[in-house]
């Protein structure tokens, strides 16, 4: 890795790359291995290899109670545990979601042939705001759902309230938050239920993996029929469902990564404490932050670039990965200027300013297991040599 101290050393104006090798947003982060092959011998020694073998089951009752939930109904990823919660709510219609999230959340919906409505966000915590769900209510809503984005929970007394009030379901997507809380309460306990992903790049993983948590019975006992084609016991379907199980092998990763998660979660920590100091100075850039007192898991770092900077978004951006650090602009630009949804909502943006504002400025930065402390000390200078070399 090369130094970096003066602005004419930047790739951009023809030095070679700070880094050798791309520096990935979600890199996965991977548990002991000696660990994770042991538990592969055991599924190869039993022959079981899907349909709610015994790693599965463990790993759910690992997640239920790292959550503090009843229930941890475990899927093959955390796109279709969307769509299997949102059928087992009954949601219908039309449902109430922010745009500025992860076009799967849209996507879940749509699939369905529901209606994404997309409500704006606080542009200061990029969840929901409430004042613009209730704005966004017809005769059609069923549902809500709020998405606790970057981790940092949705306001669930706010979303609750206006649930309640007008009689929607409300459920959460997060697929951000695993291990996250709000004022002490762990998420999982929020709505009628929470959708985890362990997508490869989520801080904790399974390969490819997802879940429902939830605290009720009845809702956790359908989606475990509907994710095995409805089957209840042999030849008896009882509902509509799909194939959405988790594999043993995705079970066993996640049973090693749980292991390590501590481990995970304090480097993930420390790289954003660094982040935060060397960037804090910097004119028009600031971190994303995180309430201390919650639990949180640092797996994304947001840095947000006003009109205060020298340097614009996508200019950042373009230097950064000429250096060969992929940060990204997640999640640009909103779900209502994706075609499919571009189309059918043209208008959507008179709307919709907070979340074009927030994804204008949004650059999520490389972190976790496999970067050092020297590595992110090396990122933070490429931006510092950037926006003061530029001021
Ligand atoms: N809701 C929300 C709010 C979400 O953010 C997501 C997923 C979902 C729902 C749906 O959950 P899943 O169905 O995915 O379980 C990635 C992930 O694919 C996606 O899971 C995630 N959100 C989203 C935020 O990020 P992309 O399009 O950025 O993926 P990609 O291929 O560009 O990979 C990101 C970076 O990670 C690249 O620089 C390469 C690196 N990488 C990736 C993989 C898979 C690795 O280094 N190793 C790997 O194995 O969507």
């Amino acid at each position: 890795m090369k130094q970096i101290q003066v602005s004419k050393d930047l790739a951009i104006n023809g030095a070679a790359p700070a880094f050798d090798q791309p520096l990935h947003v979600g890199r996965p982060n991977i548990g002991d291995r000696d660990l994770f092959m042991k538990y592969a011998e055991g599924i190869f020694d039993r022959r079981w290899l899907s349909n709610n073998g015994p790693l599965v089951q463990e790993f759910e009752q690992k997640v239920a109670d790292y959550h503090k939930v009843k229930h941890c109904v475990s899927m093959c990823n955390g796109t279709v545990a969307l769509e299997i919660a949102i059928r087992a709510l009954g949601l219908t219609g039309e449902v109430i979601i922010p745009s500025y999230t992860f076009v799967a959340t849209a996507h879940a919906l749509s699939w369905q042939a529901i209606t994404p409505v997309f409500a704006d966000i606080d542009p200061v915590t990029h969840t929901l705001d409430p004042a613009s769900v209730r704005r966004m209510i017809t005769p059609r809503t069923t549902g809500i759902i709020g998405v606790h984005l970057w981790g940092r929970p949705a306001e669930t007394e706010a979303l609750q309230q206006i649930a309640d009030e007008h009689n929607l379901k409300l459920m959460y997507d997060a697929a951000h938050a695993f291990g996250c809380s709000s004022k002490g309460t762990m998420v999982g306990n929020f709505g009628a239920c929470e959708v985890l992903s362990f997508h490869a790049t989520k801080f904790f993983n399974t390969f490819e993996g997802g879940a429902v948590i939830t605290n009720d019975d009845d809702l956790a006992e359908k989606m475990r029929l509907m994710r095995n084609f409805g089957f209840a016991g042999f030849d008896n379907v009882v509902h509509m469902g799909i194939n959405g199980k988790m594999i043993e092998i995705a079970a066993a990763m996640g049973l090693v990564n749980l292991e390590a998660i501590d481990h995970v979660i304090e480097i993930n920590r420390r790289n954003y404490h660094l982040y935060k100091e060397a960037l804090s100075d910097l004119p028009g850039v600031s971190l994303l932050s995180f309430n201390e007192e919650d639990h949180n898991n640092y797996q994304y770092v947001v840095m947000e670039v006003s009109e205060g900077s020298s340097v614009s978004r996508d200019a950042i951006i373009e230097a950064l990965h000429a250096e060969n650090i992929l940060a990204r602009k997640y999640f640009w630009p909103g779900c209502h200027g994706m075609k499919p949804y571009r189309e059918l909502y043209p208008h959507a943006s008179l709307l919709l300013q907070n979340s074009e504002k927030v994804a204008d400025r949004v650059v999520v930065l490389p972190t976790g297991t496999t970067m050092s402390k020297e590595m992110v000390e090396a990122v933070a200078s490429v931006i510092r040599v950037l926006i003061l070399g530029n001021a």
